[in-house]
């Protein structure tokens, strides 16, 4: 028997690398099987190390909105990496950067750039902590906001693909500072505020939810949200490391027409390289260093060349329509898998917002973490390994969203519904 280049690699990976992955989900724990090495990409389309190609819907978990080596993209990075990969030192490029968030989403009166999402939440929630002089900080169960300490509890993604929402190694008085609520409850949010509304430091929300799986808000209770921070004084800060220039170009906050205190950003606007920002209203951010007392810092922060390639990646979605083109492909898929499983009589139901998915083996989309819980997670494995062996690559875990890029075109979406007809008919035979 010959064993694939693939398997030899996770084999001799996980002697050396706790699991054989660098971030959990990747591991493939939670629907069995090894997780595929790859070692190219190519607009909607990659190829691991046996050669097998795939068609892509985890786009690096977002960032690659242009599909995989976008010519432009490399071009600039190539250019920019001739002067030096990195200066620790400011650049025009982090005002270029600045300058362009702050037109994209005007409630980022300033920015500050870091290296990941988990630094700009990490960071977001500091300075919301220094400015209130309050410790209390909400957030919604199910939702993610990076592996910082307080932000391990009761949270999506990787914690919740494995069954464990609290992360072992946080202090119990760390994660006693956070308050955890049920997304979508607006009768919740209101009796906290109620009763302690003046000692919360801020809540921090994914606008739309895509680490337990897609939850979509409604407006009822992100309006609430919005009017409960702002008469006590707390910090809105909207999460929006997947859906910031992803579901619509000024993010969730442009689509549902709600300004919050602060924003976090990642994927996207590294464009594949490691960047994030966090900003929102300049009285806040100067309670930064060095003009204020909160301190946050970085050896790479606004490094030259992932700003680079951020920069090409938002230069290049602005083009007239780029959104309403990413929406209707992302559309066209959920409604061609919908149609199938009807076919196959399996209960799945799917949505999209924008250029994100959700799939869910339940009747109804879920609107909160509970019912998505419900959702038939035996299902969902079946479905994933019947599609992977048909070359589609989808998130390895029933509780992560889907991600498209302006690369997938029409003949990728039917050549993913005919192979989820036959993955549909595996389901209904279990
Ligand atoms: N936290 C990411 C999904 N929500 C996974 C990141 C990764 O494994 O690359």
């Amino acid at each position: 028997m010959t064993t694939s280049k693939n398997q030899q690699l996770f084999e001799q990976s996980q002697r050396l690398i706790p699991g054989g992955v660098n971030s959990p989900v990747r591991a493939f724990r939670s629907v069995g099987g090894t997780p595929i090495f790859f070692k190219k990409g190519l607009g909607s389309r990659l190829w691991d190390v046996d050669g097998k190609e795939y068609i892509d819907y985890i786009n690096s978990w977002g960032p690659m909105i242009l599909g995989h080596a976008h010519p432009q993209v490399i071009k600039a990075v190539q250019e920019v990496a001739e002067n030096s990969l990195s200066f620790g030192a400011p650049t025009g490029l982090e005002l270029e950067m600045a300058a362009l968030i702050n037109k994209l989403v005007p409630s980022m009166e300033q920015v500050r750039l870091v290296s990941s999402g988990t630094e700009a939440t990490m960071s977001a929630i500091r300075v919301s902590r220094g400015f209130t002089g309050r410790d209390k900080i909400v957030k919604f169960e199910g939702c993610y906001h990076g592996h910082s300490d307080g932000l391990l509890v009761k949270a999506g993604s990787g914690l919740l693909t494995f069954g464990e929402p609290d992360s072992g190694g946080v202090p119990a008085s760390v994660a006693a500072h956070t308050l955890t609520l049920e997304y979508n409850n607006t009768q919740q949010l209101q009796d906290l505020f109620a009763k302690i509304g003046n000692e919360i430091a801020c809540v921090i929300i994914e606008p739309v939810v895509g680490n337990m799986n897609l939850i979509v808000p409604t407006m009822a209770f992100l309006q609430s949200l919005r009017a409960l921070c702002t008469q006590h004084s707390t910090v809105l800060i909207f999460d929006e490391v997947m859906t910031g220039f992803r579901v619509h170009l000024g993010g969730a906050q442009a689509l549902y027409n709600i300004k919050p205190d602060m924003t976090t950003l990642g994927k996207v606007i590294g464009g594949g390289l490691p960047v994030g920002a966090f900003g929102g209203r300049k009285d806040i951010m100067q309670s930064l260093a060095p003009v204020g007392k909160v301190y946050q810092a970085g050896t790479l922060s606004g490094n030259p060349v992932a700003v680079t390639a951020g920069l090409k990646t938002l230069e290049l979605i602005q083009v007239p329509d780029f959104h309403t083109k990413l929406g209707q492909q992302t559309k066209k898929l959920v409604d061609g898998l919908v149609q199938a499983a009807n076919e196959a009589g399996v209960k799945f139901s799917a949505q999209n917002v924008g250029g994100m998915f959700g799939l869910y083996f339940s009747e109804y989309c879920p609107t909160s973490f509970a019912e998505m819980m419900q959702s038939n997670k035996a299902a969902f494995n079946v479905f994933f390994h019947a599609m992977l062996d048909a070359g589609i690559y989808l998130g390895p875990s029933a509780f992560e969203a889907g991600f498209l890029s302006i690369a997938h075109s029409d003949e990728d979406i039917a050549q993913t519904i005919t192979a989820a007809k036959l993955a549909f008919a595996k389901v209904a035979s279990m």
